[in-house]
């Protein structure tokens, strides 16, 4: 792949001259922005995450403000996740839905107070749908995209970084709640979670000016612990199996076979617009689904889906994969139709690079 051209259009963030000045190696483009993907190598970064501390530019999880009386309405209409037991404090991981049921994002909800939300998204442009259906039916809220970056702390010694620059009450915080707490005199909302299985914590860093001054106190109350700047790694979120939205599911696919199920409870999510289609679909269950695959051989890159053969009928479709050094593998996910999802069962993938022998998984790795 060649270089990237810098343009307006793929916004910097307020943590870009940070991520520079550490040498960042390759980007790509999220939500319009620029995402860091390697700093020193993948595979470097990926040992560096699972032992220390990194501090990651995820500015790109834009949010999407909802904001109004009609805030927790128009938020229940995005999911077929039940928000009825949602209070301020908490984060909820929510597929959102079209009305097929096809998903158009799969974000983490922030519930701010009633009447006010901040949706973290993935890569799509979320907020024009949000924008329709208020504007389309007269809701009470207004919709926009704040001048909010996250910034994420990630690593098994995240709690002791985190701990230093917001104080020792930032361990008490629970996976997927979130506190406010005072940085040189701003009230920063800080909550447990992130992308990667490693633990930590996101800052969600309200205005732009307020940026590089976190980041260079993270950096430098980290130099003992080791601090980098880092990225989501692409090996580490496949050992997880965490989701990147555009490349494992898309519009094309219900939450069910995206394999995030557990999130849903469309019985009882009264109002979302896409409860009667996934109803209808998900009595009979899904006929594809996400499945973690463990593929052998020296692959390429995987830089667009690879077809999963049963001899000459194709039974799915690898979307995600990369090599593990820890697992000695190739790890990687896919879309794999009912007929071949069973644990052990063989297939080949079919690359740009050749053919290469895979087995559906059980599990994921971490
Ligand atoms: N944090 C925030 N915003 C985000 C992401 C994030 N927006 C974009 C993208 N990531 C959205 N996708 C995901 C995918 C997985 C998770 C969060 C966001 C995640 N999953 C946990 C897991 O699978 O282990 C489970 C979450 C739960 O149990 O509720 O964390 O990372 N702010």
């Amino acid at each position: 792949m060649a270089i990237i051209a810098g343009s307006r259009r793929i916004r910097r963030t307020p943590f870009s001259d940070g991520v520079e000045a550490s040498g960042v190696k390759g980007y790509t483009v999220y939500n319009h922005m620029l995402l860091p993907t390697v700093f020193r190598s993948v595979v470097e970064d990926y040992h560096h995450l699972k032992s220390a501390v990194q501090v990651w530019d995820v500015s790109v999880e834009r949010q999407v403000e909802i904001r109004g009386p009609d805030a927790a309405k128009l938020m229940q209409m995005l999911t077929p996740r039940d928000l009825r037991g949602m209070l301020p404090g908490m984060c909820y991981y929510v597929p959102m839905v079209d009305e097929t049921g096809g998903m158009l994002n799969d974000p983490v909800a922030v519930m701010i107070t009633d009447d006010r939300y901040w949706v973290s998204i993935a890569d799509s442009d979320l907020l024009f749908w949000v924008k329709g259906l208020a504007y389309g039916l007269r809701l009470d809220v207004l919709v926009d995209e704040p001048d909010v970056s996250p910034l994420a702390i990630q690593g098994p010694k995240a709690d002791e970084l985190a701990a230093r620059v917001f104080g020792d009450k930032v361990k008490d915080l629970k996976f997927f709640r979130y506190g406010w707490f005072d940085f040189q005199g701003q009230q920063m909302l800080v909550a447990r979670s992130g992308y990667s299985k490693q633990g930590g914590f996101e800052v969600y860093v309200e205005g732009t000016q307020n940026g590089m001054p976190l980041w260079n106190a993270l950096m430098e109350a980290g130099k003992d612990l080791d601090v980098y700047a880092g990225c989501p790694n692409l090996i580490e979120r496949i050992e997880g199996g965490l989701l990147s939205y555009g490349n494992d599911m898309n519009r094309d696919n219900t939450p069910h076979e995206a394999g995030l199920g557990r999130f849903c409870s469309t019985q009882t999510a009264i109002g979302c617009v896409g409860r009667d289609a996934l109803l209808r679909v998900s009595k009979e269950g899904p006929v594809k689904q996400v499945r973690a695959l463990r593929i052998e051989g020296d692959l390429p890159p995987c830089d667009r889906g690879w077809p999963l053969m049963d001899g000459q009928r194709q039974v799915g479709i690898v979307t995600s994969a990369a090599w593990s050094p820890d697992f000695e593998t190739n790890v990687a996910i896919g879309m794999v139709r009912m007929t071949h999802w069973e644990p052990m069962t063989d297939v080949d993938v079919v690359t740009q690079a050749g053919v290469f022998p895979a087995v559906v998984q059980e599990t994921f790795w971490i």
